[in-house]
């Protein structure tokens, strides 16, 4: 057999300007070869985040759960069972929470329900008391499901980043994808669609002076390392906006700040967070064969210590 080695051609001018800013001739050439183009888009700060006031409704839907959490109107967020998924409704739960909702969340059995917000669904949510309907990593095809759940008197806030048909449901959409959405990163995945939402709530939510002493502002860099896992097990495109989201979210897994959930993972996958990759997101905690898992970190969102939650995942490797 003979082995070929083909070069992946990278624009020299762009891995000149790196290599002058400062980067190491080989970290320039590998950058440049994945479409970075500035030496800006090298840097992974937080504050270098496209700004949630460029999402369009993202700020109509921080507004509608601003509304929600200062009356106390029952939240239901409706989820997908992906790695995205479980953590987008992971993030929501606790972000929402953390800003002092009334929320639970909700799964559809895809052979019971089908998938995403269907209109059986939307009855289930009108008979658990619903105010408010929110969907993360799904929604942005329920045409039916949103209807019925207007019809039953709930309101619904669609946040997803699936391409988007031709007809959309009527009502706050919350997804980079969508017509009309002039957000730079058209990559962000589900569990970062939320999490822009919540940096938007807690924006409204200051805004409205909602924050005291007793209900202190929560610091949502906190979810970054489910962001991580999310974004990473969505095999969506690691664009600067995602590298951001993935770079630290993976610096506070290997400082040991993550949730016992995600930690057990790491354990079960017999991967050392200490040294936590990209790889680690995409090829042992993210990856199908590990869902059952993925949903215990959402689940993990209920204090567990880590060794209880490390020997549950392991006699469920066994199993
Ligand atoms: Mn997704």
């Amino acid at each position: 057999m003979t082995v070929k080695i083909q070069i992946r051609p990278v624009n020299q001018s762009v891995c000149n300007t790196l290599i002058n800013a400062g980067a190491d001739p080989l970290i320039a050439r590998l950058c440049a070869a994945r479409d970075v183009q500035t030496p800006q888009e090298l840097e992974d700060r937080l504050n270098g985040l496209l700004p949630y006031q460029s999402l369009v409704q993202c700020e109509a839907a921080a507004a509608r759960l601003a509304d929600a959490v200062q009356k106390q109107e029952k939240i239901l967020i409706v989820a997908d069972y992906d790695a995205d998924g479980a953590t987008a409704c992971a993030v929501g739960m606790k972000g929402l929470g953390a800003m002092g909702a009334v929320v639970d969340f909700l799964v559809p059995n895809r052979f019971e329900h089908g998938y995403g917000l269907t209109p059986e669904l939307a009855e289930i949510a009108a008979e658990k008391g619903t105010n408010l309907l929110l969907t993360v990593d799904n929604g942005i095809a329920s045409l039916a499901g949103v209807a019925r759940a207007q019809e039953l008197g709930l309101d619904v806030v669609v946040t997803d980043h699936h391409l988007p048909a031709e007809q959309v449901p009527d009502c706050i959409i919350v997804n980079p994808n969508q017509r009309g959405c002039g957000f730079e990163s058209k990559s962000l995945a589900g569990v970062g669609v939320i999490f822009y939402v919540l940096m938007a709530l807690r924006a409204e939510l200051r805004r409205r002076h909602y924050f005291s002493d007793g209900l202190q502002e929560p610091n949502l860099a906190e979810l970054l390392d489910l962001v991580a896992l999310g974004t990473v097990a969505d095999v969506v495109s690691l664009d600067h906006n995602n590298r951001i989201l993935v770079s630290q979210g993976l610096k506070r897994m290997r400082q040991g700040k993550m949730r016992p959930g995600i930690r057990a993972l790491f354990e079960v996958a017999r991967r050392d967070w200490r040294k936590a990759q990209p790889f680690d997101m995409g090829f042992a905690l993210g990856r199908a064969s590990m869902q059952p898992a993925v949903w215990t970190i959402c689940h993990s969102a209920l204090p567990v210590c880590w060794p209880t939650m490390t020997h549950r995942l392991k006699s469920w490797r066994r199993s």
